[in-house]
């Protein structure tokens, strides 16, 4: 891969200085940091094929179970195939129909029916041309399995939008099998004249999470009975969720169940807010009244006094050098075991993907795993769970690659890599193996520049990834913090 051995580098430079952190942040105090830490991946990605999708990629998704065709979405209106042997043949076209001129315009999402082998139906969401609708749609492929027939369009959804931007796009089927997706809130403008309401408007599906059941296919959906609204005057009930600004991206995680949901922020923070498997619906994510945890300074008049009870996010980030929040998913693949339970994220402008991991205490750590990508517009993922990653400007198509070699079951005593000399005051700590000390120094500081592992390295591979960095009580990036950035027009830009 380009940039290979700047990455190794950096990736040199963070792991020293993620570690020096820990321990600092250690010594400094005497929190326990939390327990059994796992090794901080190391990603790289490769290159799925040569093509480039020139239109820029903007979803990512598989169909039946057990077939390898990757399926790559253009933004102004094409859906290529990857096959398994690297040839890219065109599924569909419907460029005729959208608009694709705004940035954030264009076909937006995919996702086939849970029945797809024997009922040929997928799902897109588009930029209506004309109208601006976000559209929702149900298409089916034709007697060529790697053809559909533009001609087989059924609405389910046509919302109307106010403006040229947060339309939302994505779909994901729910662990309770029905079929949910993400609109954004057509710019609910929280500039004058302050009118825009529509994510807090449950008369309208924009800004929302909606749910349906499309398992009765002789018509477009049904409600499912227990969706939330259900009965609430003038709510509409495929309302899941709401109070979301431009939920570009969302997913669920296949092991818990649990929801992820990227809402793309306006002036200050991107964010990712969470909503357990166990939930029954009807969360409001603050959007106009709070952007992030802050309420909003200008909410759209009237709308949010007094203010609703809304969630937080589980986490934000700020704008220094990014703009727009690419959500992905918690990794459950089988290949890279160092990945498992990482939600990746990455910020297109910034060009950065980051790892969101539980601390073990109910909160969450975001780590840097990746930087210099271009425009990184949307994950994708296969049945077995592994990871894809699409680029807006750079039309490539990634796969993600944890590089982590496998532990040979290392003896249990072999686990310190790092050395903290505690103060004698301090409980000792998991990563403190060594003579107390009187100082909180650190010891076996090895420069970058040197090998990493120069003092101890228990395990056979000198890889610097394999010596179980400390745990990360702290942050160890905070997203915008000292790090690089390319700065692109994004495709998600926030106004
Ligand atoms: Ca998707
Ligand atoms: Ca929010």
């Amino acid at each position: 891969m380009p940039r290979k051995n700047l990455f190794t580098t950096l990736w040199i430079t963070i792991l020293f200085l993620s570690a020096a952190a820990a321990l600092v942040a250690a010594a400094a105090n005497s929190t326990q940091p939390s327990a059994a830490p796992a090794a901080t991946p190391n990603i790289s990605l490769e290159q799925v094929t040569d093509h480039i999708f020139v239109g820029g990629i903007t979803d990512i998704a598989v169909a039946a179970p057990g077939d390898e065709r990757l399926f790559v979405v253009e933004k102004q209106g094409q859906i290529q195939i990857v096959h398994p042997n690297g040839d890219v043949t065109q599924f569909l076209d419907i460029s005729d129909r959208i608009v694709s001129f705004g940035f954030q315009q264009g076909l937006l999402g995919l996702i086939f029916h849970a029945d797809y082998a024997q009922n040929g139906y997928f799902y897109v969401h588009y930029t209506q041309e004309i109208s601006g609708n976000s559209q929702i749609s149900r298409f089916s492929v034709t007697a060529n399995p790697n053809v559909a027939d533009p001609n087989s369009e059924l609405s389910l959804f046509s919302i109307p939008q106010n403006w040229i931007e947060n339309y939302g796009g994505d779909f994901n089927y729910g662990p309770d099998g029905y079929l949910y997706m993400a609109v954004g809130d057509g710019k609910t403008d929280s500039y004058p004249p302050y009118e825009n309401n529509n994510s807090q408007d449950l008369s309208t599906l924009a800004g929302k999470i909606l749910r349906v059941d499309v398992s009765n296919t002789a018509v477009p959906y049904t409600i499912p009975p227990d969706n939330p609204f259900v009965g609430v005057p003038g709510a509409q009930p495929a309302i899941w969720s709401y109070g979301l600004r431009n939920p570009w991206r969302f997913s669920f995680d296949r092991l818990t169940g649990d929801m992820f949901i990227a809402d793309v922020g306006q002036d200050e923070w991107e964010e990712v807010n969470f909503q357990p498997a166990a939930s029954s619906g009807g969360e409001n994510y603050g959007w106009p009244c709070f952007e992030g945890e802050d309420v909003h300074p200008f909410p759209p008049t009237g709308a949010c006094d007094p203010l609703p009870d809304a969630l937080p996010p589980i986490f934000q980030y700020d704008h220094s050098g990014n703009c727009a929040i690419t959500g992905g998913y918690i990794y459950r693949g089988s290949q890279y075991p160092v990945l498992q339970g990482h939600y990746l994220y990455a910020d297109s402008c910034a060009g950065n993907i980051w790892s969101l991991s539980s601390d073990g205490g109910g909160g969450w750590v975001s780590t840097l795993l990746l930087e210099d990508v271009s425009s990184p517009s949307t994950f994708g993922e296969d049945h077995n769970g592994e990871l894809y990653l699409g680029g807006f400007f750079s039309g490539i198509l990634f796969r993600i690659i944890e590089n982590t070699p496998p532990t040979p079951t290392p003896t249990a005593s072999h686990t310190p890599t790092i050395t903290l000399t505690p103060t004698p005051s301090q409980t000792p700590t998991a990563t403190s193996t060594n003579t107390p000390g009187p100082s909180p120094t650190i010891t076996n500081t090895p420069l970058p520049s040197a090998t990493p592992t120069a003092t101890k390295t228990p395990l056979p591979s000198a890889t610097p990834t394999a010596t179980n960095p400390p745990p990360s009580a702290t942050p160890t990036t905070t997203p915008g913090d000292e790090d690089v950035f390319i700065f692109l027009p994004a495709v998600l830009k926030q106004e």
